[in-house]
């Protein structure tokens, strides 16, 4: 500790404390401007805005950069530091163009209205920079800046995107994307932390501007929420103004400290979308329901007539309760979502266990991390993570295999990218190149459909060169036999050819990860939807295992969740075989003390997941569903069995935000809340439960959908009257142990709270299984997997191999972001994505149509160049409902976690006419 005098007054300094961060603590506010408190940021003291004065030296100090020294005597407040500081205020504001330096919300705004001045004596420099409006969702107005460099580090140092820079010297330093580039030809991957750190309105989002182009009124408040599109779930503020959302910022949450990505950011107007539903619909008599629907908006939309909502609940009720008596609760089935609260989970699956009699009630998880959890439960006893993915800032070596963060998970990917920036040694595994590769210390491209033999000949190496931690092993685990006598027969040298994987690298990060300290491996899409989805799982938690690396801070297994409650939606029981907290249902204990909580009798049999309903579905034994929030008709594989079968009901109940494709076939559509609209709790990847609020009101008469679901219960007979989340949380709570110790009062208070939590006041435990694994005899177990090729391989009448999954701006089946203007606009259309040396081989070039063919249905879009694509395969994305990706997949499942082959199945590439989708011509730079 340094003790030094601040205003006459004694304080202490800890090491590497600058004098501004002292008198923030200690209550003294010194004005900033290019200083940046918050996590992330590097001091600079460029703009002089904090000078101070310190007794004996001649010259004022920059506060944000000066460490204090012992006995020092530092004024903030002298004559001299003010009238300073007032001048640099006031020099500055002689350029802020119109109200901004005074009205916006920005710190240089805050800091002159606190300094009471409202006019610059000076002249204002002749300006010659024109504002750069080629951004779909940022403005650049370079005549507000103040070359502070925020902007620059924001960029570089915080989200490590590396595409702004300070270009040209002295008088003349200017903001630049790339080399010079307008900002919306730049490689600018729109995350917006450069207009969240921006001090003036030299970078606004444009969603703030008026007809002047520059900021309007400030919004009347900021509503402190979750963002609701992925599992990392960064805390948002939703400022609003006349009832509607005008900006998002980030908030310092313990996922995210206030950083966002370009959907958390810019792609929050669905929620005004001209297609949002706002009354209910009911399916005109007679009207026949036909799959070619799914494609044609228009065409679904006029087969339904608008109703009442007495009238709609009644007879989505009485659909639903015909099938149940007449063929008996296991002709129905329930589709929760993981897009809404906890308390909505909780309570779907409730109506469909104890209203329909059924546990046929499942989620897209099943599409989603069903290999992953199935592998962790079997071989740990838990699903869910073991560690947050902040845990990377203590790791030695962080391997990230099958996910593509950067895209998918853009917050996370920003503190992998600290943690590599700070000397990690970050290890990619992936047949796809990404963004995260820049930052890697190897990167391991490999054969898909190949990670058993990659991974099991690196448990070979860690077996066989005695690399393995006997202590760890001993304590925590058994049938160690079996991995080791098993992957003795995997040696590199032999797996090399069948994964693409040079043996000697195989060996390199197998010492690598077994060597280091700690380690913790993060994993996506492309270990879990595969047929051998949980064995490429269990070869993952054998690695971690064998080495030791998990239960201490720095290692750990991170399955990467998806969708902002997935987790939260798992825990809640919207699974088959599972009630609330992963209980068996035939678990004779746990579906008790649930028949006693909800006084109601429980089937302890099983009941069908997503693509078991569909089958089931269409061999016409299941004949009524329920369908909350979630989009099977586009995102279930082979989609037009999928169609045919929702199609095939007798009665379809859809409650979502728009007349989704899966909507267009229903019976009953409910509208319902988006997520700014409603209070709840969200549990994310790192089990961080936390609040969301309410921002602004439903729009027309659309509906909570707590509250639908509960109309829909009592007319079921079900006698229900929750007064809100709030309660159904309390009772939740009874029903899943590992929600102890959190109340909602205290998520009110605190926002987050991590689960497992010890105690009322405990702050939950982020890292588990340190002493124990919560299996019946707290050791861990390894479960050796063989290698099996995928379903379907390439052959000469289908050469290729097709990969689908996302992109950055876009989300799953498209409905809420191809309904956000910036994320539309900035991937307008579908594409398939080629190597650039086989769309030459193919004689195509970018943007030119092509067709692909799949055994199960063809699609046409336009070909992109993406080196990152290896030869000899396809990526599409299935968002994009008039290419669905989902015609051509194979619906082909795991056996343990019944996850289709999404990554992996045979394709046809035809080249079609000319290009004429000029949007995929300017690709951008990223990728070409
Ligand atoms: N922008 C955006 N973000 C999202 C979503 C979204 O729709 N859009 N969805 C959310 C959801 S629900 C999820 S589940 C996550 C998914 O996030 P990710 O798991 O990152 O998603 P994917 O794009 O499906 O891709 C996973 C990776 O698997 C790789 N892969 C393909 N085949 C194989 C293989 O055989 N072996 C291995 N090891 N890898 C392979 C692909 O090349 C890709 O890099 O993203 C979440 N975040
Ligand atoms: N080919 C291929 N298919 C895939 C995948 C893949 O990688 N490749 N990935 C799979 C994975 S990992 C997943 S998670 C699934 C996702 O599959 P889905 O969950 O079916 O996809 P979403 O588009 O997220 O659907 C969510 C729906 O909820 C609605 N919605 C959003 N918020 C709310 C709300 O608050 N209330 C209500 N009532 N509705 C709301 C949206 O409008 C949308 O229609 O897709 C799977 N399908
Ligand atoms: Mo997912």
């Amino acid at each position: 500790m340094i003790r030094f005098t601040l205003d006459g007054r004694e304080v202490a300094a800890a090491p590497g404390e600058s004098i501004w961060t002292v008198a923030r603590r200690e209550g003294v506010e010194i004005p900033h401007l290019c200083h940046r408190p918050e996590p992330g940021y590097r001091p600079d003291g460029n703009c002089r805005a904090c000078m101070v004065e310190i007794e004996g030296e001649r010259v004022l100090a920059a506060s944000c950069i000066r460490a204090p020294r012992e006995g020092m005597k530092v004024s903030t407040a002298s004559e001299r530091a003010k009238r300073t500081r007032r001048m640099v205020f006031e020099l500055l504001l002689a350029d802020q163009p119109g109200a901004e330096g005074r009205d916006g919300t920005g710190t240089f705004a805050r800091w002159t209205r606190h300094l009471g001045l409202d006019g610059s004596r000076f002249a204002p420099e002749d300006d010659p920079s024109a504002p750069d409006l080629s951004h779909p969702a940022m403005a650049v107005q370079l005549d507000a800046c103040i070359q502070c460099n925020l902007c620059e580090r924001a960029c570089r140092e915080v989200q490590h995107n590396d595409v702004i820079g300070m270009a040209r010297r002295g008088m003349d330093t200017t903001v630049s994307f790339d080399l010079l580039d307008p900002m919306g030809e730049s490689t600018c991957v729109a995350c917006g932390e450069c207009v969240q750190a921006c001090p003036t309105g030299a970078l606004l989002p444009k969603s703030v501007l008026d007809k002047t182009g520059r900021r309007a009124a400030p919004p009347a408040k900021e509503v402190a929420s979750v963002c609701p599109y992925c599992g990392v779930g960064c805390q948002v503020g939703f400022r609003v103004r006349d009832g509607a959302i005008k900006e998002v910022v980030g908030r310092d949450g313990p996922s995210n400290q206030n950083r966002l990505c370009v959907k958390g950011r810019f792609g929050f107007d669905y929620i005004r979308h001209p297609d949002r539903l706002t009354v209910p619909l009911i399916r005109v008599e007679g009207a026949a329901k036909d799959p070619a629907d799914c494609l044609d908006p228009r065409r679904a939309r006029a087969k339904f007539r608008e109703a009442t909502w007495e009238e709609a609940l009644d007879r989505a009720a009485a659909g639903l309760a015909r099938v149940r008596d007449t063929l008996g609760p296991d002709a129905l089935a329930g589709f929760g979502s993981a897009k809404g609260s906890n308390e909505e989970a909780y309570l779907f699956q409730k109506l469909v266990r104890t209203g329909f009699g059924t546990n046929n009630v499942d989620h897209c998880t099943r599409l989603c991390h069903a290999a992953s959890v199935a592998a962790l439960l079997e071989g740990i006893g838990s699903g869910a993570v073991t560690a947050p993915f902040m845990a990377a800032k203590d790791a030695e070596v962080i391997v990230v295999i099958g996910a593509r963060p950067a895209e998918n998970h853009p917050v996370a990917a920003t503190f992998l990218k600290d943690a590599a920036a700070r000397g990690a040694k970050l290890v990619t595994m992936d047949p796809r190149g990404s963004a995260l590769d820049r930052h890697a210390a190897e990167v391991v491209r490999f054969a898909p459909g190949r990670d058993v033999p990659l991974l099991n000949a690196m448990l070979n190496v860690v077996v066989g060169e005695g690399l393995y931690d006997r202590q760890y092993v001993a304590a925590h685990t058994e049938d160690f036999e079996l991995i080791r006598d098993h992957v003795a027969a995997y040696a590199p040298e032999d797996m090399a050819p069948l994964c693409g994987v040079p043996a000697d690298q195989i060996r390199r990060v197998a010492r690598m990860f077994a060597r280091a300290r700690t380690a913790m491996i993060l994993w996506g899409m492309g270990i879990s939807q595969s047929t051998h989805g949980t064995d490429n799982t269990r070869c993952l938690i054998a690695l971690s295992l064998l080495c030791g690396q998990v239960g201490r801070p720095g290692t750990g297994l991170h399955p990467l969740r998806g969708q902002n409650n997935v987790q939260g939606a798992s825990d809640a029981g919207l699974i088959p075989m599972m009630f609330p907290d992963y209980r068996h249902t035939d678990d004779d204990a746990a579906r008790g003390h649930l028949e006693r909580l909800w006084g109601a009798k429980l089937d302890p049999k099983p009941g069908l997941t997503v693509v078991e309903i569909m089958g089931a579905a269409e061999r016409g034994e299941l004949r009524g569903m329920y369908v909350m929030g979630e989009n099977p008709a586009m995102s279930d594989p082979d989609v037009n069995h999928a169609r045919a079968a929702l199609a095939r009901l007798d009665h379809l109940v859809v409650q979502d935000l728009f007349l989704t494709e899966t909507a267009a076939l229903a019976d009953v559509v409910l509208p319902a809340s988006a997520w700014p609209e409603k209070d709840g709790t969200v549990t994310n990847t790192n089990r961080q439960v936390q609040m969301g609020r309410a921002a602004v009101p439903l729009p027309g008469e659309a509906r909570q959908d707590l509250e639908i679901i509960q109309e829909l219960a009592r007319r079921l007979g079900l006698p229900w009257s929750y007064a809100g989340p709030r309660e159904v949380f309390a009772e939740m709570a009874q029903a899943t142990h590992s929600l102890a110790n959190i109340t909602w009062d205290r998520l009110e208070r605190e926002g987050s709270v991590t689960y497992p939590c010890a105690a009322p006041d405990a702050p939950g435990d982020e890292i588990v299984f340190g002493d124990a694994f919560p299996t019946e005899n707290g050791r861990a177990r390894f479960v050796p997997a063989g290698v099996t090729d995928p379903a379907e391989m390439p052959d000469a009448e289908y050469p290729f191999v097709l990969s689908t999954g996302r992109q950055l701006e876009h989300w799953h089946t498209g409905t809420m972001t191809r309904r956000a203007g910036a994320l539309d606009a900035l991937e307008p259309g579908p594409t398939a994505s080629l190597s650039p040396s086989e769309l030459a081989r193919l004689g195509l070039e970018p943007g030119q149509r092509l067709r692909l063919a799949t055994r199960r249905g063809a699609i046409e879009l336009a070909a992109r160049a993406d080196p990152t694509v290896p030869d000899g395969q396809v990526f599409v994305p299935f968002a994009f409902r008039e290419a669905a990706a989902n015609l051509l997949t194979n619906p082909q499942l795991d056996p343990w976690g019944k996850i289709p082959e999404f990554k992996y199945c045979a394709v046809r590439v035809e080249p079609l006419g000319q290009a004429h989708e000029l949007f995929c011509m300017k690709s951008r730079k990223r990728e070409l």
